[in-house]
This record gives C-alpha cells, structure tokens and sequence, in this order.
C-alpha cells in the first residue's frame, strides 16, 4: 500500500452551530489524514445537491455499506477518481442517495488529507503559486429566513472592507458590528443575534442601511446585500413586509434605487433563482457593481455555462457543499474564473469551525470570502485567513 493510499474512512453525526445535525468524515492514510464537516444551509437553493435524503444517521450507515468499501485503497491525493466514486455509488443527479452532506464531507477530507500527506497546507496543495489573501465580506445585520425578529426581507447586509490585509479588514468589520451594537444599546432598540452572529431587530433594510453606510464610511468598507430574493417571491411577486408586491422589472428598480442611494458594490440573488433575464438586465444597468448569483448557480457548472450565455451576474458564490464534490466545485470556479466571474467563497448559515473555505479560497485566487464578522464558528475560518497571510509573507 503506498503512503498516501486510503487505509480508514471514519464517519460521524456532529452538529453545527445552528444546532442541526450534519456529517463528520476523516480520511487517513499511512502518512497523512483530513477531516471536514459539511455545512448546512437555511435559505438553500432548489437546484443544490440534496443534503440529507434520510436522517444523518441513516446516510453515516449507507455510506459505511456502500461507499466506503469502494474508496478504501484509493489514492487520496487522486481527487478526481474518488470524487468520481461518490457519484457512481450514489447514482443520482443530486446525491440523493448518498446525501450531499455525506459527499462533500469525503470529497474534502480526501482534500486534507492529500495536503496531509505532502505536508503542505490546504491551498498550497491546490495551487503553489496562490499569493493572494480574499477579502472578507461580513454580514452586520441579518433579516429573511435567518431571524425570527425582524422586519428587513432582506437576508443579508453586509460590509466589505476596503483595505489589502486579512487582520485589518477583519478588524474593520468588528469595529462596524460593534459600533452597531452600541447604536442600538443607545436607541433602546430591542435586538438579537440572526443565525450568523449578525444583529437583528424590528428595523425594515433601509433603516438599517442608514446606519451601516454611515458606519462603512466611518471605518472604510462598502455595503454589500444578500438579498435572497427566493425566500420571499411567491406567485410571481416579491412580497415585501411592508406590504409591497413587486414584479421583476419594479424589483429591479427597487435594487438599483438601493445601489446608488447606500453606493453599493455588491448584490447577491436579488431575483429569484431561475430569473436569468432579470439578473442580466441588472448586470447591464448597474455598472461598476458586484452582481453575484447564489441561488441562480448552486456552485453548479451547468447551470453557470447557461448563466454565461445569458450573461447574468459578474460573480459567483462558491458553496462546495451546494455541489457535492471537490472537483465540481474546482472546475466550476474554472469556467467562472475563464469568464472574469468574481469567486465569492462562502460559508452556510449551518456551519462549523471547520476552516476549509478559507484554504480553499486562497488557493483558487478567490477574490472575496463570505465568512461573517467574528463570533461562533465564522471565527476560526477569519483567523484562518490570518495565519494564511502569515505564510504567504514569509
Ligand atoms: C447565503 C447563505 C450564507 P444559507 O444565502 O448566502 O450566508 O445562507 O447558508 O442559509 O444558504
Ligand atoms: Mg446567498
């Protein structure tokens, strides 16, 4: 058996910070072994691989059955073969058999522990030459599904620091998160946290919106919004809290009035997931912005190529998890990468401290990273980055 053949896959039930259960893999070889978590999303999009077709514990004894008997032996730095595995033993289009919780949990601990076996981290396995740092795109306030207290539809509002270092880009978002949280303390306005450790209160966006761009501009970081859109567009309208039920062409309206009332630089799914056309109108009419699709691709290389035709978006959202499989999630950064897609990786709002996607980030020259702002589990995959820049200096 030569040194980075597979000789044990170990899986297990764990949880993530959401509190939902999700799978644990660790692969290991004679002179290496990796670990990864899968994540989980709230807001996910339909087209994603399905995550758990069965309870975790049910999809942890299919895979120990089925699948694990197959990679045994396998050569762990030969990513594309074992990927190839998991998708024949599973069968389906969607990993709805195998569960794609099971899938990416493999396909990146296989990853790990190929970088293992060289002794060499994460992203300089994948790509020696990565010397760039992604900046981090921070969630301040939370709205959607990610809270039950709050009057802002919109998922997500962001900040994304202007400067070219990890630690002082971090810093910059925390001293936005808590200058938000002292501005609440001092207007009496009852608040809480979302599921990403964002803030969250009775505030509609634009409220809101006030207040960070005052803050971004006070600390150097633009605005960014996750809007969502799919979670709150029901026969043919986005319903908003407020009453509003927009048809595409208002939506769009209504989110280019957003991007050059707060200067916004980045917009993620402000149409819902199968809206190409509405996606690419905007693209063509807000200049100079981020126009990022997250439902609309699911890290899916298909559906991003029928993107590219309909030149919907300039960036995309990297979710290996969306996927199912390290190399789906590679050769979709490629073809973006190819068509000067931005690459936005980014985390689930179920997730753990399992700092893969900062790894992953550097080594595919990402340009943005969507982690959080400090706190819980976006902690360790931002110090990650830390230490990452810490190693490209020296
Ligand atoms: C998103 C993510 C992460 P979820 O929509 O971008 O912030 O949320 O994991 O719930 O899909
Ligand atoms: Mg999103």
């Amino acid at each position: 058996m030569a040194k980075t053949d597979i000789k044990d896959i170990q899986l297990r039930v764990v949880f993530t910070g959401k509190g939902t259960k999700t799978i644990e893999a660790e692969v290991i070889s004679a002179n290496g072994r990796g670990r990864a978590v899968a994540p989980s999303g709230t807001s996910a999009g339909s087209h994603e691989a399905l995550a758990f077709p069965s309870k975790p514990e049910q999809l942890v004894k299919r895979a120990q059955d089925e699948l694990i008997p197959e990679l045994l032996g396998q050569d762990a730095t030969q990513q594309k073969k074992i990927d190839n595995i998991i998708s024949v033993v599973d069968n389906t289009k969607n990993f709805s058999h195998i569960g794609g919780s099971v899938a990416i949990a493999i396909s990146t601990a296989a990853l790990k522990c190929a970088a293992s076996c060289y002794g060499k981290e994460l992203f300089q396995y994948l790509n020696p030459k990565a010397k760039s740092i992604p900046k981090p795109l921070g969630k301040v306030f939370g709205g959607g599904t990610h809270t039950l207290l709050t009057t802002s539809d919109i998922q997500e509002i962001l900040v994304l620091p202007k400067k070219n270092n990890a630690k002082a880009n971090i810093e910059i978002m925390q001293n936005i998160q808590s200058d938000f949280g002292a501005y609440l303390k001092n207007k009496k306005i009852f608040a809480g946290r979302d599921l990403e450790g964002g803030w969250t209160a009775e505030m509609s966006s634009e409220q809101v919106l006030d207040i960070v761009k005052k803050l971004a501009d006070k600390h150097g970081a633009n605005i960014g919004l996750d809007i969502a859109a799919s979670e709150f567009y029901k026969n043919n309208k986005y319903r908003y809290i407020d009453g509003r039920n927009l048809n595409a062409e208002e939506q769009k309206e209504y989110v280019k009035k957003l991007i050059s009332k707060y200067k916004i630089k980045y917009v993620e799914d402000p149409f819902h997931e199968d809206d190409f056309e509405s996606f690419a109108a905007l693209t063509k009419e807000a200049k100079g912005c981020i126009i990022c699709g997250d439902d609309l691709f699911t890290t899916n290389p298909y559906i991003l190529q029928k993107g590219i035709g309909m030149k919907a978006a300039n960036a995309i959202i990297i979710k290996p998890n969306q996927i199912g499989t390290i190399t789906e999630t590679l050769r979709t950064v490629e073809i973006a990468k190819r068509q000067n897609y931005q690459i936005v990786f980014s985390h689930r709002s179920g997730d753990t401290c399992d700092t893969a996607i900062s790894q992953l980030a550097v080594g595919t020259e990402a340009q943005i990273i969507k982690c959080g702002i400090i706190g819980g589990e976006r902690t360790s995959k931002l110090n990650e980055l830390i230490r990452i820049e810490e190693t490209l200096k020296h």
